[in-house]
């Protein structure tokens, strides 16, 4: 039995008091104050987790880290009254008498520090104040709506369905209690480990803290420090996991509507894309594929043959995704409920009668994902869809939703074997659901990579899901707010991100649309929703014109995928996001953080994307440090610099950072369509070069697990003047014969490759098509922007390493 050791005046708040005693122990060290029990665990170099409780054991959260601590080296020493241990990285004191901690680095520079009330609890909510560090911009949170400096607001972790939640709303439905502090010492993360409802206060209605706290469990956080951001996020991801590789359809264009119905309108959605020449790979099933809405079932009447409908549709190139909803129809003789009921899968109260409350399909009961036996019944079900020919999985209304809204804190959760209520349930309820899709998804289809979309989650949600910010509106604030939603969700680990491209509820302008397809095409996921009753919303549903950019930007998207592939692969094993807000790389660069600039990001290295709203003709863009390429021109412009940039409808503001390299191939009309053969690799002239790492695989299967991958990098380096393919990694077979280089700002006529002069080619090129004139009027005349002769050379594709050199 816990028992509450002292202090029971719950109404005013009690610190961790003064250490009475501690030991070292194999990891760190543990002890005793006067008011609880704590832990510091040294994970990594990099990251310590420090754990207190007043309780006489600690209460863990066991679904987000995945990984043990590390044999590591430190050192521990007790000076006075402080005790000080250190690693490699990290230089950690703890006062004795106060129970404060303060972290330092190696350099002796203080990082992060707690406030006099250090680890404190009002009843059973328990905080951790933090002393506010010069200059401390604050980023991260996960799915939070705001600035992208978090400094001066305040945000609860509460996974909430919020239907058409407003710009500023929150919380919404993903809690992902990790955060970044940096300041001119140096950057660090905290990763709040607690799953109860909590609270992040960056110093909204007081000066004198920053604090987290949660409603009730253990103060238990992750103090992650390493030199760069990028290598925190590496960090916070090698404790809660990465993504897995998905299969390369899901990086296509995905297309949504609540809901396509009946399987004739499937049809005939899919065959527009196809007959309008727009690439897509994946069609949605909202909910209305259900027998009223019930999951596991088909309306027989809308899809009488879901089989061939799905068959007929994978000829010609499209996947079939499906929603599925955790409320079980409560009715007798429907064999889900009957299963979950007999073999108790369901949520329940304290008095073990099930719980229900009412969506879709009427009275519900609730599947207990937290629940072994029920993520592997689950997993058992999904053979109704997977017989059918269904490739993916969209997990909706996990937080989970019910009418009301209001879901009682006494209901009761298995939590794998330590029951526990919904206050310590909920946030992980969605996360739990999402791993179920996932691992019926693999149960099913052993040899097939799953797609899992997701819109509730926790800490971790990246490895079981791809994740979409939920039911936004179509506004252009709304579009650029979904950016910095997808941009928060990369510093949070979650980089397969995006949004209801033309916005869930509403219906958008022409203009919103268009703008809203050519930013999404630099989303890490690329999908367009509407919601039901609103009026028609695919890419050709709003006039010529729209339909010829948003056509401009899907070919765009297919022509990037040896790169956005490429990109994918390399977060499955670091952890950094494709869509990477500046705070990332320009941390230190205070301009980045302005409203005007903090939309900004790169995308896949190489881009610097500035969303710019639909009706803006010009816009402001800043570019930071490095010197950059407007990507339709090759204009050159230097950094450190805000500068004024046209941005009519059919170009977004895009600039590609000098030195970069990236790939491109030929149009294809689906992901899985052959291309030309040829690789384009596109090098920019820079004083700083940098490293491609080109990927492929066979983009479905497990094989690239034993090896069966082709990777190799590609390096340009300005020093050298060379541009170097190094040796092919791996068994798979590349699918490409040719390499056509494409020199961006050199001044070479000639070139050498591996010591032999060969000359370049010379073409007018452009990443986009001239639009029509539709409109005979002069001043109508759209523009059209190529790059004036932009030198190239093409080669086989080489099997082993080759250098092309002299680059001036
Ligand atoms: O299943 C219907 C919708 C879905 O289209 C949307 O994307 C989800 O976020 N779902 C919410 C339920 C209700 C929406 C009003």
């Amino acid at each position: 039995m816990k028992t509450q050791t002292k202090a029971n005046n719950s109404a005013r708040l009690i610190t961790m008091g003064s250490v009475l005693d501690w030991n070292q122990t194999t990891n760190g060290y543990s002890g005793k104050t006067e008011n609880g029990i704590f832990q510091v665990t040294v994970f990594q170099s990099g990251i310590i987790r420090i754990q207190a409780t007043r309780f006489d054991s600690f209460d863990p959260n066991v679904y987000s880290v995945i990984s043990k601590p590390e044999e590591i080296v430190f050192d521990l020493v007790q000076k006075d009254e402080t005790l000080e241990l250190s690693t490699s990285r990290i230089h950690l004191k703890l006062d004795l008498g106060k129970f404060q901690f303060s972290f330092f680095d190696k350099q002796g520079n203080l990082l992060n520090a707690d406030d006099s009330f250090g680890v404190s609890w009002i009843g059973t909510e328990t905080s951790c104040f933090k002393q506010i560090q010069k200059d401390e911009k604050f980023v991260g949170l996960g799915e939070k709506t705001g600035n992208l400096n978090r400094f001066g607001s305040a945000y609860v972790n509460w996974n909430t369905d919020y239907f058409a939640y407003g710009v500023n709303d929150d919380p919404l439905y993903m809690s992902i209690p990790f955060y970044i502090g940096t300041h001119a010492k140096g950057s660090y993360g905290i990763y709040f480990d607690n799953t109860h409802k909590s609270v992040f206060n960056f110093g909204a209605s007081t000066n004198r803290f920053t604090y987290f706290s949660a409603e009730d469990g253990d103060m238990d956080y992750y103090f992650i420090h390493e030199p760069t951001v990028a290598e925190i996020i590496s960090s916070y991801t090698s404790l809660t996991g990465r993504m897995k590789m998905p299969p390369k359809w899901a990086l296509g264009f995905q297309q949504c509507r609540y809901s396509y119905y009946p399987d004739k309108e499937v049809y005939t959605l899919a065959n527009t894309f196809r007959d309008k020449d727009m690439p897509a790979d994946v069609i949605y099933l909202d909910i209305h594929h259900m027998e009223a809405y019930k999951v596991f079932t088909f309306d027989g009447e809308k899809f009488p043959d879901p089989q061939s409908m799905i068959a007929k549709l994978k000829e010609k190139g499209f996947r079939v995704v499906v929603i599925m909803d955790p409320g079980i129809k409560t009715e007798k003789g429907y064999k889900p409920y009957d299963e979950g009921a007999a073999n108790g899968l369901f949520v329940k109260y304290p008095d073990n009668q099930q719980y229900e409350a009412q969506v879709w399909p009427g009275w519900c009961a609730f599947p207990d994902f937290t629940k072994e036996e029920t993520r592997q019944w689950w997993m058992e079900k999904m053979e109704f869809y997977t017989a059918a020919g269904v490739d993916g999985f969209w997990t909706d209304m996990n937080e989970p939703a019910s009418w009301g809204q209001f879901t009682p804190n006494l209901l009761e959760f298995d939590m794998d074997g330590n029951p526990s209520s919904h206050r310590k349930a909920r946030n992980v309820y969605g996360m739990q659901m999402a791993r179920a899709a996932q691992e019926g998804s693999i149960f099913q289809k052993p040899d097939e990579r799953p797609f899992v979309l997701t819109r509730s989650g926790f800490a971790g949600i990246q490895r079981f899901a791809a994740a979409w910010t939920g039911d936004n509106q179509s506004s252009d604030e709304h579009m650029i707010a979904g950016v910095r939603l997808v941009n928060s969700l990369g510093l949070s680990g979650v980089s397969f991100a995006g949004y209801d491209i033309g916005g869930f509820a509403g219906e958008a302008s022409k203009s919103l649309f268009a703008r809203w397809m050519s930013i999404g095409a630099f989303s890490p996921f690329f999908r367009a929703h509407t919601m039901i009753n609103s009026k028609d919303a695919e890419p050709w549903t709003f006039g010529e014109e729209v339909e010829e950019i948003s056509r401009n930007y899907m070919k765009l998207r297919y022509k990037l995928l040896p790169t956005i592939y490429s990109k994918f692969y390399e977060s499955t094993q670091n952890g950094l996001p494709l869509a990477s807000s500046l705070a990332i790389k320009f941390t230190q660069d205070n301009k980045i953080f302005d409203s005007a600039f903090q939309n900004q990001y790169l995308f896949c290295d190489s881009f610097l994307v500035a969303p710019v709203e639909s009706n803006k003709e010009i816009t402001k863009v800043y570019l930071p440090e490095s010197d950059w390429y407007y990507l339709f021109t090759d204009q050159l412009y230097q950094g450190n610099q805000s500068i004024y940039q046209d941005c009519p409808l059919s170009y977004l503001p895009i600039y590609v950072k000098s030195g970069s390299i990236f790939t491109t191939q030929s149009e294809v009309s689906f992901t899985n369509e052959n291309h030309d053969g040829m690789l384009r690799v596109h090098v920019y002239l820079g004083q700083e070069g940098s490293i491609f790492t080109h990927y492929e695989d066979d983009g479905k299967s497990w094989n690239f697990e034993n090896g069966d991958f082709h990777k190799r990098l590609i390096e340009y380096n300005p020093s050298k003047k060379s541009l170097i393919f190094a040796d092919p990694e791996g068994s798979f077979k590349s699918n490409f014969d040719t390499v056509r280089i494409y020199f961006h700002g050199f001044k070479n006529d000639e070139i050498e490759v591996n010591g032999v002069t060969d000359y370049l080619n010379f073409e007018n090129f452009s990443f986009l098509h001239r639009l029509s004139e539709f409109d005979p009027l002069p001043e109508h005349e759209n523009r059209f922007l190529e790059i004036k002769n932009l030198g190239y050379i093409d080669i086989p594709y080489p099997d082993k390493n080759l250098t092309i050199s002299k680059l001036n």
